[in-house]
């Protein structure tokens, strides 16, 4: 039924609730928030589009946000992996401080805990409608969740008021999807079982039965077969509601634009994380051969797709100028990470870090710096930023955009960037600690590794992981390809670093008070 004002009497009552609980928050700040949308891509690197100088690869969608906004050049994921970048961006806390916040299994149990204020937890405090769409990999429920019955908890008992998810990775099982507690689609006949230990079920491994594969592991990847693709883990049952990998990118793109449109009178936090460009790299039929690099570049055209459905709903809605869109990675880029999809014979030339050294998984630049791209229409002047940012800071930046008091004990490792992030401050961070399986420290324009006993370069991945026994120091803005090691010349400087990064270690937290 519509009220005289053309809404239901549902959304009254919203308005009313809303106005009761948010007044403060609404008139402190004018209610001029803007909405956010926070575009997660996977694995993409610093040279993987065109506005950041690829080439070979045209990204018109992600040029247009980069035209429209601010490009970052020096903006970091909080770690060299998923897991802890996503750990980090949502607790506001670096997750070197944490132990089991490395790459979860795709049955590990959630590891932020339900009550701790988090990115969305502060939004929705803040009377934003939050919404997660897309890869998870946080972690569902507690140990030996059952699958069949109520996921939880999980995102929506850490701030998020709705969810769709992929609850790991592309490459890991259970290969279905999960709306808020269900698994979707599940047929309750048919119940679902996973383990990352021993088999399950009868169903056919990559390794028993490479026959039956479309598309071959090149390492790892050899466990349960889902839709001609071996996997990481063992699953059985399920069948009715396994995903289909070639509808993945449409299907959470349709998820993200729903809630947009179902939210378009509110204001909205929507934190869509994709599965593009991560292994296994399988792009729509409309999407595959169109790069001419292979699957790895067609994926990039889907993510870039997906990117120009979310910025054309923004118009259609009428919501795109009071919008802030964030796209960004979780960490750098890889070429073979696990299947043979060609990637890297068929990359030919083109150079997915850019002018920076490593990639996914190294202590070198390329592991952590990351495409970074704000828009907000009218508030936000188009250009370049050299500001060090990094997206563990999304936590501290946006409770002060929405006005949010932080506890002493939230978000330690957050600082508030918001002034760089509108380009009103050509500086962010004054430095960051970078984390791979090794920290290092940026402090203007200097880097220090600290040494690690790790190797020095994988040979599956055939990427440099910044591993040396001895301490690495870099000057940034004369190397930024990291290819002089300046610490046997500036022992001080070394030591100096060394220290400071012990101290933030023990410190607990770093974020100024
Ligand atoms: C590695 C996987 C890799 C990828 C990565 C996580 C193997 C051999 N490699 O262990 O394919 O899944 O984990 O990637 O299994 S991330 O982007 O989610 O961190
Ligand atoms: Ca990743």
């Amino acid at each position: 039924m519509k009220t005289a004002f053309g809404i239901t009497l549902r959304q009254a009552g919203w308005i009313l609730l809303a106005g009761i609980h948010c007044s403060s928050t609404f008139a402190a700040e004018g209610a001029s928030g803007p909405n956010v949308v926070l575009i997660y891509a996977d694995d993409l690197g610093y040279g993987d589009l065109s506005c950041y100088g690829a080439t070979r690869i045209r990204t018109p969608n992600l040029d247009r946000l980069a035209a429209e906004g601010l490009r970052f050049v020096n903006a970091h994921s909080a770690s060299a992996t998923c897991t802890p970048s996503r750990y980090a961006m949502l607790t506001g806390e670096y997750a070197w401080r944490r132990k089991g916040t490395g790459v979860l299994a795709g049955n590990a149990p959630l590891i932020i805990e339900p009550g701790r204020t988090t990115l969305p937890s502060v939004l929705r405090q803040a009377g934003y409608a939050t919404g997660v769409v897309g890869k998870w990999h946080l972690g569902l429920g507690r140990p030996g969740m059952d699958w069949n019955g109520d996921l939880r908890p999980g995102p929506l008992e850490i701030g998020f008021d709705y969810a769709f998810l992929m609850p790991a990775t592309g490459d890991r099982v259970p290969c279905v999807y999960v709306e808020n507690h269900r698994v979707v689609g599940l047929d309750t006949n048919d119940p679902i079982q996973v383990s990352f230990r021993a088999p399950v079920g009868t169903e056919p491994t990559g390794k028993a039965h490479p026959e039956r594969l479309t598309l071959h592991p090149s390492h790892g990847h050899d466990q349960t077969i889902v839709n001609g693709i071996s996997r990481i883990g063992h699953m059985s049952g399920g069948k009715a509601a396994r995903w289909v990998d070639e509808d993945m990118a449409d299907r959470f793109t349709r998820q993200a634009v729903r809630f947009l449109e179902q939210h378009k009178d509110r204001r909205f936090f929507l934190y869509f994380a994709t599965h593009d460009i991560h292994v296994p790299r399988v792009p729509h039929l409309r999407y595959a051969g169109r790069s001419g690099l292979g699957a790895r570049g067609d994926v990039i055209l889907e993510l870039d797709g997906s990117v120009g459905e979310v910025l054309d709903t923004l118009e259609r809605l009428g919501v795109a100028s009071r919008t802030l869109v964030i796209f960004t990675s979780d960490n750098g880029p890889v070429l073979d990470d696990g299947y043979k999809d060609r990637a890297v014979e068929l990359a030919r030339g083109h150079q997915p870090s850019g002018p920076l050294r490593g990639g996914k998984y190294s202590a070198f630049e390329a592991g952590t710096r990351v495409p970074f791209l704000v828009r907000w229409p009218g508030r936000i002047k188009p250009g370049t930023s050299e500001a060090l940012v990094c997206q563990v800071d999304f936590l501290a930046t946006f409770a002060a955009m929405s006005r949010q008091p932080l506890a002493r004990a939230d978000a330690p490792d957050s600082v508030n960037i918001l002034e760089a992030l509108l380009g009103e401050s050509p500086a962010g961070r004054n430095h960051l600690v970078e984390h791979a399986g090794t920290l290092s420290l940026v402090q203007g324009p200097w880097k220090y590794i600290e040494p690690s006993k790790g190797p020095r370069f994988n040979k599956n991945t055939a990427i440099e992981l910044g591993n040396d026994p001895n301490p690495q120091l870099y000057n940034l803005s004369a190397d930024l390809g990291e290819r002089r090691n300046l610490a046997a010349d500036q022992p001080d400087r070394v030591h100096a670093m060394a220290t400071r990064l012990r101290q933030i270690r023990s410190d607990g937290r770093s974020r100024p008070e």
